[in-house]
């Protein structure tokens, strides 16, 4: 292959970077484990300054189009309110809320003995955790040393960057990662009123995760899973947020063909402001939005529509908790898509008698309309957990 067909395969064959252990990590879990999702291994080749690539976003345009897509989004989207976390009392609204300053007591000074509104940022995590190994998502599709993913973050363009979405720093034998739980306070409006808190943490479906990734990494749109809400809390960087009410046609909103936020932004999102066409219950389908910088959180309730993009270098902490007042969609959905989980769940509630009696009420009689097998051994033991090993993913020596 000549240059030029490199360049159009998406490959600039800079052996200055091919060379390097983080390029060759990150290919190998391209090809092994997201074969098909990311269309190429382009990274930034300064020298030539030449990216030529089948797709609009090689090229030295990334920011343009990040910033024509920000701009559409400011004019054709609602704004969601921003509020105070001490103006909001006890009660989390139904509707997305960007909550200024959110985690200006998020931080365990205590615990590590210095001003940690620096603990989570690229350069501090790197200092603590860079030979450390992360996820890049749930299913174990593969992990990276948290020094060799910054180097890929610096030096990339891929259209849909790979996303570090590590549910399980705060478990497993690497201190360093785990440290990083300790480093923070959850905000008791955001974490009192949690259903599954009951249940140990090793049972619970992924809850808590660090969300690290360069611009134009993201997420896709979707829903959040058991119905649960979640937070998102920014240490360093900016996110853009698009949301749509649960009631909105998922069809409209929801392409199965779209597999990143960064396309979602630019190929559904005109396709929904552009076509007058597209009404939900007689009612224009309408889009909501943020942009989240540093110490700002999200909150977003169960159900909402939500696709979300990093617009620079992004470090975040996400959690999702399962709210009473969602009990009715919860239990169903939790004995639906994690029965194993949910008999822990029923378990827990029994022996926690004195508590949530509502609550396990309620799910004896699912349990008993719904005929599902209340035997919590039948389908799941003491060692099953949802961490995984860290060792299921090989190794490229
Ligand atoms: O990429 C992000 O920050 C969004 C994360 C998210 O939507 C989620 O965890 O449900």
């Amino acid at each position: 292959m000549n240059t030029n067909e490199l360049a159009e395969n998406g490959m600039m064959e800079d052996s200055n970077i091919t060379n390097k252990r983080w390029y060759q990590r990150i290919n190998y879990i391209k090809n092994k484990f997201v074969a098909g999702s990311y269309n190429n291994n382009n990274v930034k080749d300064d020298n030539k300054n030449e990216n030529t690539g089948n797709s609009i976003l090689h090229n030295k345009n990334n920011e343009n189009i990040l910033n024509a897509i920000v701009q559409s989004v400011e004019m054709n989207a609602t704004q969601i309110q921003t509020v105070n976390m001490s103006d909001l009392g006890n009660t989390l609204p139904n509707e997305p809320i960007l909550i200024q300053n959110g985690m200006e007591n998020f931080f365990n000074v205590e615990e590590n003995n210095h001003v940690n509104n620096k603990f989570f940022t690229l350069e501090n995590l790197i200092k603590k955790c860079g030979d450390s190994y992360f996820r890049l998502d749930d299913n174990h599709t593969g992990r990276i040393r948290l020094k060799q993913f910054y180097e890929y973050m610096k030096y990339n363009q891929d259209d849909a960057p790979l996303y570090i979405f590590d549910s399980q720093f705060a478990v497993g034998a690497d201190e360093n990662r785990k440290s990083l739980k300790k480093a923070y306070y959850i905000p008791e409006l955001l974490s009192a009123d949690d259903l599954f808190k009951i249940v140990p943490s090793k049972y619970r479906p992924p809850y808590q995760w660090i969300l690290i990734g360069s611009s134009r990494s993201g997420t896709n749109i979707h829903q959040d899973p058991l119905g649960t809400s979640a937070w998102n809390g920014i240490i360093e960087g900016t996110k853009l947020w698009c949301f749509f009410p649960p009631d909105t046609a998922k069809d409209i909103v929801v392409n199965v063909n779209i597999k990143s936020g960064i396309y979602w932004f630019l190929n559904i999102f005109p396709q929904i402001i552009l076509n007058d066409d597209i009404v939900d219950n007689k009612q224009k389908i309408q889009p909501y939005f943020t942009i989240q910088k540093a110490g700002n959180i999200v909150f977003v309730p169960c159900d909402w529509y939500h696709v979300v993009i990093n617009l620079e270098n992004t470090v975040a902490i996400t959690h999702n908790f399962a709210m009473k007042r969602d009990v009715n969609k919860i239990i169903p959905r939790v004995f639906r898509d994690e029965p194993q989980f949910g008999l822990k769940w029923l378990n827990e509630l029994r022996n926690n008698n004195q508590k949530d009696v509502e609550i396990f009420r309620q799910m004896e009689q699912y349990i008993s309309e719904h005929k599902v097998d209340d035997d919590e051994n039948e389908c799941s033991s003491d060692d099953e957990d949802w961490s995984g090993s860290d060792e299921s993913v090989i190794e490229l020596k």
